[in-house]
């Protein structure tokens, strides 16, 4: 096992092997300093001449980003921390002069530029840091999740047919079928809430064939899936995320500290979040001079001015908003019974993007058959999923919640490209 910088103290005046990249280098005649770096910390390696003899000056050759292993005796440093007394070192593997900047306090390498070159990008902390509160964001939400008794499991990903609007999918040359990757998981996520596990979970990929070109929209991304029976209606499923979100938030904020420190970021954490229906947004942000058509959705103007609006007058940075119009939303989605052009449905934002859609389905067969042909769905690839709906579907619904864009929110990243490791955009497929 590697031995870790910030394990030293256990190792004061012992024989030990180190080994790490070459940070800086310091050469005063015959003794030379080389800081070296691993993931948690930094170790002054210290070579004399009269120590090492004919192999010293090979320490001049040795370049910055190297790897490099180290034996010899951990010191006390003067001024604080350890250093290592060198009796012998090799190099593992030399580094050429980078291809991007990563040590520079202002760095100007583009952002296009750093991805190609990811690896050496993930040497600064402060992008290292981005994916391990990802890791913790992800993390969390399962923990929560499993804690209330969901299950989480996995569902497939080549598909005879898209799970949403079925345009912008991608094709899959399926030995001579036509397939396509998944753009949710939504209908087998739905299928699920018939089987006894009423509790459903998933984390996966979603494939989305969309030409945008926005700094929020990447054409594979990473999204967790929540499907849940025996509600009432919709406001359930919003009782339950909400109680999520402040969960996920307040755990980030607590156990992430040195990381988010390093950004210099603090976290607004939901008090109680403003839940309002489309109807009544329309008429904020009429208020706010912005007046959209009556039953149209919300454009990204729209939703930035209500985030904005809602952390200005309410210090809420999450909002809630409810019951979109039927003609917006998927064949799947339950309608008002008593004003059938609204549906059952919501959206999340958070600091004024949507992070989450989600709604009560319709489970009554017949209703949910006359709403995919109203929707012009073809039923052929349906079959399974609708013949689920005769054999006793519970009340069931559920959301899809963007890891990516939730990231990108949480962090105040520009781009949810700073989100991911390697995105996948229209003209994005390598590396
Ligand atoms: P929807 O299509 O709204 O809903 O997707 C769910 C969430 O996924 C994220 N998202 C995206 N992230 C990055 N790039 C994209 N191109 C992109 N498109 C969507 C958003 C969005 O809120 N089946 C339903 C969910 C449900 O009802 O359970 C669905 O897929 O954060």
């Amino acid at each position: 096992m590697k031995l870790y910088a910030k394990d030293l103290q256990n190792y004061l005046n012992k024989e030990v092997i180190f080994a790490g990249w070459v940070h800086s280098k310091r050469i005063l005649g015959k003794i030379a300093f080389i800081i070296l770096r691993d993931k948690t910390g930094f170790l002054q390696a210290t070579f004399k001449k009269d120590i090492l003899k004919e192999k010293f000056h090979k320490v001049k050759h040795i370049q910055n980003e190297s790897v490099v292993k180290v034996m010899g005796t951990i010191q006390e440093k003067v001024g604080g921390g350890y250093e290592i007394l060198v009796k012998d070192f090799s190099i593992i593997n030399e580094s050429e002069p980078l291809p991007i900047e990563i040590w520079n306090p202002d760095i100007k390498t583009q952002f296009i530029k750093r991805i190609q070159y990811r690896p050496l990008d993930l040497r600064r902390p402060e992008t290292l840091t981005i994916f391990k509160i990802r890791n913790s964001v992800i993390q969390y939400f399962r923990e929560y999740l499993l804690n209330k008794g969901f299950i989480e499991s996995q569902t497939p990903k080549i598909v005879l047919m898209g799970a949403e609007s079925g345009a912008d999918v991608f094709k899959v040359d399926y030995f001579r079928k036509t397939a396509y990757l998944a753009q949710s998981p939504q209908l087998y996520k739905q299928m699920l809430m018939a089987s006894g596990i009423d509790q459903y979970f998933e984390f996966g990929w979603y494939w989305r064939a969309e030409k945008s070109h926005t700094s929020r929209h990447l054409t594979e991304f990473y999204g967790l899936d929540v499907e849940m029976a025996w509600i009432n209606d919709h406001y359930d499923i919003l009782d339950f995320v909400g109680d999520m979100l402040k969960y996920v938030l307040k755990r980030i904020s607590k156990s992430n500290k040195e990381s988010l420190d390093l950004l210099g970021l603090h976290i607004d954490i939901p008090k109680s979040i403003p839940r309002i229906s489309l109807k009544e947004a329309y008429k904020i942000l009429g208020q706010l001079g912005k007046k959209l058509k009556y039953g149209s959705d919300l454009d990204s103007e729209s939703e930035r001015l209500l985030g904005k609006y809602f952390m200005e007058e309410y210090n809420e940075p999450i909002v809630f908003i409810t019951n979109y119009p039927w003609s917006e939303r998927p064949f799947y989605h339950m309608r008002l019974e008593e004003d059938p052009f609204w549906t059952k449905s919501f959206d999340i934002f958070y600091k004024g993007l949507e992070i989450s859609t989600g709604a009560q389905r319709e489970h009554r067969f017949e209703v949910l058959l006359k709403q995919a042909k109203e929707k012009n769905v073809p039923l052929e690839p349906l079959k399974y999923y609708l013949e689920t709906f005769k054999y006793g579907m519970p009340p069931h619904g559920g959301f899809g919640l963007g890891i990516d864009r939730f990231v990108k929110q949480l962090l105040d990243l520009k781009d949810i490209r700073e989100a991911v490791l390697w995105f996948r955009d229209p003209e994005h497929l390598s590396p």
